[in-house]
């Protein structure tokens, strides 16, 4: 019986279904086209994975094309559709060729159509379950968005071996940056037992085809450590095989001080023979109950987490100590280089946070064992609206690599502000290094290519909690979906990606399409309009981050972050003048961002001290650019509703109703930034605006 949706109709309205609610295509052309195949399901093999796709397919085919296949062993009509496994399924396996199925490697798919004189037979087929599964989630997104049948001939397969998702969720159920209500797994210390929305999570995920997930925090509290007790794992094993049915792994954050906290031991020394086979034992006691258990997540020696350095060891030491353990297990560690002292003094302009990730892991580079992965921020500091791109992505060499990047919007709008983070997403993934020359992308260094890494990927920090829509603000579902697309194919287009989940998510009438769309793609920039000025970056309230205060930062108690004083605002990070944090890009970059003539001038902050009165290439002063983006910001976000309602009608009432107020409370918060940013710099300046606005 199938288990598809179970609160599907109960929240459909307020997007509960997110891209996955098929509705009968309004295309009688096509309907007839697919139905050729789809009336008859040819499945022989049996196995979880394999019954969650056909499960899945008939669910996509009924809301679709509006009816029951036949499902069988022996074909029942001339056309048919044949799932499998080419590596179990002879039959499958003689229909394709060598060289097709070499390519389709270890989690890709095939559909084609193979005719013979007497049957019509289009297949959908995997090297492995997990293959098949995205095949048929493909070939679903594909009717679903109006694609004619010959379109989705072909082979397709992940970029990332890695495509997973980090959730910052507490035992007692709060989520950490979490914007969505509470979690989805854990309540009250408790792991919640009712699968009903943790399976519909887990096809959300695979249908975007994410292979793993961590449940817990990074932040691995004195409380939460007891996730790897006997206390919590068989309540986490559960969660595994509801994982496991969509080709998901399951993996959890540890803290590093568990053979202390757990263990009594007198230390967590990563070198002592105790640790050491405290964790050995630890390990198999863990896969004793999830045998394919994926590994650990680790933030060490970071914002007052344990770690080596405690006991003089390097992040090599502690990370190769847990790998070791888990390498009999295929089991992996994914270490974050989030590392930085929290406490240092922000007067000290020699001192840099951005410079911290690389001096702690590039001595590094070539001392971690090979199921050993550094899970690296997208830049240097902390998922800013805007930051250049970590200096570790073109400086690592030997060592396997992780894309991290934030879905959650801790500083960007915490799901009350459209953001929709793909284009930022994709000018990270299609960053040039010169790690090796022209062309290092940084998309190719985070799929293993350009150094040929064992292991590699992209990590997302999830946005979802247990609110009806997942995510908050229904619109920012976008950003899930965009993350999982990414992550299987980095090559795909902003425009792609919105006009899929437009058309999956809303209809495939084209001014929706148009007008979500366009929405969607303005939306980070006019974020960043509004907010803290070309690329310098925290201008939050302290603790939550939501709101402006542009002396605000925590950690900076002397509200120095900035640099900003009666002549200008920026930092230098110049190798010439300022932190040096420019010299750690390869030459190529570095010689962009040396010299403020040549840098991005969105990035022109975050390198450079510049006067409020220095020309911007638009022929504005810096002060008057600041003016002036906070203005049409707020323009911007009231025209962003103004868009909105021009869809009154096309769109179900309730979520039309939902997405208007969001887009109402962005355009008073986007008035309060305006005037708090502007006021903050006029009376630090005393310069007037030009054309003579008012500035509170
Ligand atoms: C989970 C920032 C966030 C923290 C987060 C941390 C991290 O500091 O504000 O909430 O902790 O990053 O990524 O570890």
């Amino acid at each position: 019986m199938s288990r598809i949706g179970a609160n599907s109709s109960k929240y459909d309205a307020l997007g509960y279904n997110c891209w996955l609610g098929y509705h009968k295509l309004d295309n009688s052309r096509l309907i007839k086209e697919y139905v050729k195949w789809c009336k008859n399901i040819i499945r022989s093999e049996d196995s979880d994975v394999i019954n969650t796709a056909l499960d899945e397919l008939k669910n996509g085919i009924h809301g679709l094309l509006d009816i029951n296949p036949i499902i069988s062993v022996e074909p029942v009509m001339k056309a048919y559709l044949s799932i499998g496994t080419f590596s179990e399924n002879d039959t499958l396996d003689a229909l394709l060729e060598t060289e097709e199925k070499e390519e389709t490697g270890e989690e890709g798919f095939i559909i084609k159509l193979a005719e013979t004189d007497e049957e019509s037979i289009l297949i959908i087929a995997g090297k492995t379950e997990k293959g098949l599964l995205y095949g048929v989630f493909s070939f679903i997104r594909a009717i679903q968005t109006q694609n004619n049948l010959e379109n989705i001939f072909g082979i397709e397969k992940p970029a990332n071996q890695l495509r997973i998702l980090n959730h910052w969720d507490n035992l007692d159920g709060s989520i950490e940056r979490g914007y969505a209500g509470k979690s989805i797994f854990f309540n009250n210390n408790k792991v919640i037992r009712k699968s009903d929305r943790i399976r519909d999570y887990a096809r959300l995920l695979a249908s975007m085809g994410i292979n793993g997930t961590v449940i817990n925090n990074v932040n691995v509290l004195k409380f939460e450590t007891r996730l790897i007790t006997s206390a919590y794992l068989p309540d986490v094993a559960r969660l595994a095989d509801l994982f496991r049915e969509y080709g998901i792994r399951l993996y959890l954050s540890i803290n590093f001080a568990s053979p202390m906290e757990l263990g009594g031991l007198p230390t967590a020394d990563p070198l002592d023979e105790g640790v050491r086979e405290w964790w050995k034992k630890k390990i198999e006691e863990i896969y004793s109950y999830i045998p394919d258990f994926g590994g650990f997540l680790v933030k060490a020696d970071s914002e007052n987490r344990p770690g080596p350095f405690t006991y003089n060891r390097n992040h090599a030491d502690g990370a190769n100590m847990l790998a070791k353990a888990l390498k009999g297990h295929s089991g992996i560690v994914i270490w974050r280089c989030f590392v930085y002292n929290c406490m240092q003094d922000w007067r000290d302009y020699s001192v840099d946070r951005a410079k911290a990730a690389y001096d702690n892991f590039m001595p590094l580079d070539g001392k971690f064992d090979e199921n050993v992965l550094l899970q690296i921020k997208n830049g240097p500091m902390d998922f800013q609206v805007r930051e250049p791109v970590s200096t570790l992505f073109g400086g690592l060499r030997e060592t396997n690599q992780v894309m991290e990047f934030q879905i959650t919007q801790e500083y960007t709008g915490q799901q009350k502000h459209l953001c929709w983070l793909v284009p930022m997403w994709k000018e990270i993934l299609d960053f040039d290094t010169y790690a090796k020359g022209k062309n290092t992308f940084v998309k190719r260094i985070v799929n293993g290519s350009v150094f040929e890494n064992k292991y590699s990927g992209i990590a997302g920090v999830a946005n979802i909690g247990d609110e009806a829509n997942w995510t908050g603000f229904q619109l920012a579902q976008a950003n899930l979906y965009g993350f999982g697309r990414l992550a299987w194919n980095p090559d795909l287009t902003s425009e792609q990606i919105t006009e899929e989940w437009v058309r999956r998510t809303y209809s495939n009438n084209s001014e929706v399409v148009n007008i979500i769309s366009e929405m969607l793609l303005s939306s980070w920039k006019i974020y960043e309009s509004y907010t803290s000025p070309l690329g310098i970056g925290w201008m939050v309230n302290p603790n939550h981050h939501f709101g402006p205060n542009v002396d605000g930062y925590e950690y900076d108690k002397w509200g120095t972050y900035h640099r900003a004083d009666l002549r200008g605002i920026g930092v230098d990070r110049t190798s010439a003048s300022g932190t040096g944090y420019a010299g750690q890009y390869n030459k190529e970059v570095e010689e962009g961002y040396q010299d403020a003539g040549t840098c991005p001038e969105e990035l022109l902050l975050f390198f450079h001290h510049i006067p409020y009165n220095y020309k911007l290439k638009s022929g504005e002063t810096l002060i008057q650019y600041i003016y002036n983006s906070h203005f049409k910001g707020v323009e911007q976000a009231i025209d962003l509703k103004n868009k909105w309602l021009s869809l009154k009608g096309m769109v179900g009432e309730e979520l039309f109703n939902h997405v208007k107020g969001r887009l109402e409370g962005q355009i008073e918060y986007s008035k309060e930034w305006r005037d708090v940013i502007n006021t903050y710099f006029f009376r630090k300046t005393g310069i007037d605006d030009e054309q003579g606005r008012k500035i509170y």
